[in-house]
């Protein structure tokens, strides 16, 4: 090796005292980069411990071996308070929108569905009897053998001119005062659950005195035929209007309740001014208030079978006059074809001791629950 100048040996022992500085930072990197690597494996090691033990069921264990360090809040700022009201705010808009738009995919689904069971219906029917519905006498239990033999019987003018026509403002009015027409968002207190929304509302009706007048004329003309079919202390469940306007589309026939053994409900549709053929008259398919006729339903999917191939009636009925009906009898609003508005105004009693499914979700005002039978009524 060759021996340099003074100043050169200086220069080269300054070079070696940097260059080992320089290789005793690198020991001391290389040692941080490993205390650093060992850290992020513990962490690691502890992560996965904690999944596993987690994963067992140990969360006790995990508590137990993995006591975290004591948390030591940061100190709080004026925006950290602004922060977290955005992330709120920004949560529940977010949230609402999404709930809202999946509820409303979620209707239009359930349309589409009962739509596509309504063809089928139709399509299984086409082949069936229609006629119109034929009045019975009031007088000598004529009335109450044919809803219990059919299940439905049809009473002409139970209901005045004058009272209808009173009670068909009353809805009117009321419809445009809950703006029934506009709003998709009807308050479940005024309004029920009805098939096929499109156009078609389930009004449920306050105790005031057109909806009283009429009430009270319509069971003291079927006096006879509602006391011998359910009893005088049979309760009041459904006091409502059935509104179908130009558009609405026919609904699948269905049964109001499920099969029981025992008749519990009983409903009278009451038509607030002529119901003509093409303005959405109910179906009733007669002899179907029984076990045979709902087991035919169900298998057949309520899409088929030789129940829907029996002959139906047709509700087109006179105002003032009514459809009484056993609640399981299959039966099923039509679509209204015409320029006008189809009103009926109904109520349905339930015999007294009898199950009654739907009892929760009658289509009555939470303050009429309970309170007439219809002896009540009656008086
Ligand atoms: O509108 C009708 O004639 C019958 C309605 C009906 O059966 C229903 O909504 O459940």
């Amino acid at each position: 090796m060759r021996a340099g100048t003074p100043s050169t040996r200086v220069a080269v022992a300054r070079a070696r005292g940097a260059t080992a500085r320089s290789r005793s930072r690198r020991v001391v990197a290389r040692g941080v980069v490993a205390r650093e690597s060992t850290t992020r494996a513990l962490a690691r090691g502890v992560v996965l411990a904690h999944q596993t033990l987690f994963a067992l069921g140990a969360q006790d264990a995990v508590a137990v071996a993995a006591t975290p360090a004591a948390y030591a809040p940061s100190p709080y700022a004026a925006e950290d308070g602004l922060a977290q009201l955005f992330v709120c705010v920004f949560v529940l808009v977010v949230g609402g929108v999404g709930m809202k738009v999946s509820l409303e995919g979620e209707t239009e689904a359930r349309e589409a569905a009962l739509a596509d069971k309504v063809r089928a219906q139709t399509k299984a029917m086409s082949e069936a009897t229609s006629t119109t519905m034929e009045a019975v006498g009031e007088e000598g239990g004529e009335a109450r053998g044919a809803v219990e033999a059919r299940g439905v019987v049809r009473v002409n003018d139970v209901l005045s001119e004058e009272a209808s026509a009173e009670m068909s403002r009353y809805v009117d009015e009321t419809l445009r005062a809950n703006d029934a027409g506009t709003t998709r968002d009807l308050s479940m207190e005024t309004f029920g659950n009805v098939y096929c929304k499109k156009n078609r509302w389930d009004l449920k009706l306050a105790y005031d005195a057109p909806v009283r007048r009429a009430l009270g004329e319509c069971v003291r003309s079927m006096r006879e035929v509602l006391t011998t079919t359910c009893g005088e202390d049979a309760e009041l469940v459904e006091l409502a209007a059935l509104v179908s306007d130009p558009g609405s589309t026919r609904q699948p026939v269905h049964p109001d309740t499920a099969y029981r053994r025992d008749p519990s409900v009983f409903t009278c549709f009451v038509a607030l001014q002529d119901v003509e053929r093409d303005m959405g008259p109910t179906l009733f398919i007669p002899g179907t208030n029984n076990a045979q006729a709902h087991v035919e339903f169900r298998e057949g999917r309520e899409r088929g079978g030789p129940v829907l191939q029996r002959p139906y009636e047709l509700g087109v009925i006179s105002r003032g006059d009514a459809t009484l009906f056993d609640s399981r009898t299959l039966h099923c609003g039509t679509e209204n074809e015409s320029a006008r508005r189809r009103v009926l105004f109904y109520f349905s009693f339930q015999r007294s001791q009898s199950e009654n499914p739907n009892a929760a979700i009658s289509t009555i005002r939470t303050e009429l629950r309970g309170k007439y039978t219809l002896a009540d009524l009656l008086a």
